[in-house]
């Protein structure tokens, strides 16, 4: 009996070793991939305050990675090769601590390629430089490294490649790491990758030199894809000859700052989840607000293949907004897309609103009667308008500070929006003074920008309903002209 006994006891925890391994391997199946942020954006680091939180954020989400790689800390990038002053060091080993205290493990990250130097003495001072910083980091109790070398001029595969292994060997030698390095390349989109020119050399050099134990990330087809196919992630993995891991996009801002992104994580193929080692999100600079898309990204990973982006999202608000959240959602729906001339990602904002206001200015253009359509958006405009005054009263400081100007524009819109409706109105009531009052009111409404900075949202929904009220009354008041 003892004996029977010993031996299921050994099948099930011999098969539980198997499962334990937590390394950078492809997930074997029933494990997930490792996952969680990477601090990546260009902007404000955040602060110790945020990057706790965050912590114990990703902990409650079950996520267990946090990269610290904030472009614009200088010791990261620009200043790399000098260490950090004391009250830094300090504060990343309060980070390092408290993120062993919730089981998050902590990476740091150096971007030394705006001017390392690979090859002769030069190479080696900088190679001993980078070893002595990360030494000094793992003194804080950090031990998982990462090297970036994303947005860079030279590309050197083949330097960059025996760099990192001597690196990975040195650091795993010394026993100051114990899984391998993270890293980015410099072409690290397909796109990019698979470029005819020049640039193509780099992929195939870097690829070729590159030890299989080390991780490299990708984000997609291009930086901010609309997500990532089977096939994108075949291909890449092809040209990089192993698993890849995936540094996402969203919700990240810093190349159009004014926006908020508050929609879901989407786009990515639900077997992505099951072949990659490493899921990282680039959240926004504003940590808070962030936690929308992030939530709905662990829920993408621990469901792929049952994951309603629209569902995990008004579970995520409900979640994180508990009696605000009609109020949260309904200023959400309007600042969730990405739209740049490079990137392009994110649910739509208010689809089924941006319908209703298609068949109300189609009627409106033919002259025709639009009084139920204009009912209803009459009573979406009051009801955004509420939502904004309400969260403006109500939402907790912090997240507030995030949102300000985008919440004042968004009730700024739904003002203007009622003021367009009764602008329409009044012109068919031939109460033209009236009219004329109307128009200034959404005359200075902002509806372009020039400043990626400038406070923005629903760009093809409200602001377009804006736009095209005054549009409208500007031809109107071309054709009286002309007229008299
Ligand atoms: C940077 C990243 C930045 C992001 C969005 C990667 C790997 N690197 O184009 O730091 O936040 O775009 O602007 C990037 O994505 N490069």
């Amino acid at each position: 009996m003892k004996i029977f006994l010993m031996l299921i006891l050994a099948a099930l925890f011999g098969s539980a070793a198997v499962f334990s391994g937590n390394g950078a391997a492809a997930p074997a199946q029933g494990m997930r991939p490792e996952s969680g942020i990477v601090e990546g954006f260009y902007g404000r680091p955040w602060t110790e305050g945020e990057r706790r939180m965050m912590l114990h954020f990703l902990r409650e989400q079950g996520m267990n990675l946090y990269v610290y790689a904030p472009k614009d800390d200088p010791y990261h990038r620009e200043k790399w090769r000098e260490p950090y002053p004391l009250e830094e060091m300090l504060a990343l080993k309060r980070l390092a601590a408290e993120a062993r205290a919730v089981g998050v493990e902590l990476v740091f990250a150096v971007s030394p390629g705006l001017d390392q130097r690979f090859s002769g003495w030069a190479g080696e001072v900088d190679e001993k430089v980078l070893l002595q910083k990360l030494e000094a980091v793992h003194e804080m109790g950090i031990d998982r490294f990462a090297i970036f070398f994303d947005d860079i001029e030279h590309k050197e595969g083949e330097a960059q490649a025996l760099f990192l292994n001597r690196l990975n060997k040195e650091l795993l030698a010394r026993s100051l790491i114990e899984k391998p390095l993270i890293v980015v390349p410099t072409e690290y989109f397909l796109q990019d990758m698979k470029d005819g020119s020049r640039t193509k050399m780099y992929t195939r050099e870097f690829a070729a030199h590159l030890d299989s134990e080390i991780v490299v990330l990708f984000t997609g087809e291009s930086v901010v894809p609309e997500g990532i196919r089977s096939e994108d992630m075949t291909e890449a993995e092809r040209l990089y000859g192993r698993k890849l891991g995936i540094w996402w996009n969203y919700p990240v801002t810093d190349y159009l700052p004014g926006k908020l992104a508050l929609g879901p994580v989407q786009g990515l193929a639900a077997d992505v989840a099951e072949r990659t080692p490493v899921f990282l999100m680039n959240p926004m600079e504003k940590p808070y607000l962030s936690r929308i898309a992030l939530a709905t990204g662990a829920e993408w990973l621990f469901s792929p293949s049952t994951y309603d982006a629209e569902a995990a999202w008004r579970t995520a608000i409900r979640k994180q907004y508990g009696d605000l959240a009609d109020e949260m959602e309904a200023f959400a729906l309007h600042s969730r897309r990405m739209e740049k001339d490079w990137a392009h990602t994110g649910a739509p904002d208010a689809p089924v609103l941006k319908e209703q206001m298609e068949v109300f200015w189609h009627k409106v253009e033919r002259g025709e009667e639009a009084a139920a359509e204009e009912a209803e958006l009459a009573r979406e405009f009051r009801r955004l308008k509420d939502a904004a005054k309400h969260l403006e009263a109500r939402l907790p400081q912090e997240i507030l500070a995030e949102c300000l100007p985008q919440l004042q524009l968004l009730a700024q819109y739904a003002e203007a929006g009622e003021a367009s409706l009764a602008m329409v109105k009044a012109r068919r009531e031939g109460k033209f003074a009236q009219e004329k009052a109307l128009y200034q009111r959404i005359e200075g409404v902002p509806t372009q920008w020039q400043e990626k900075e400038e406070p923005r949202l629903s760009e093809q929904v409200l602001a377009d309903f804006i736009a095209k009220a005054k549009a409208w009354e500007r031809r109107g008041i071309l054709q009286i002209e002309k007229r008299m």
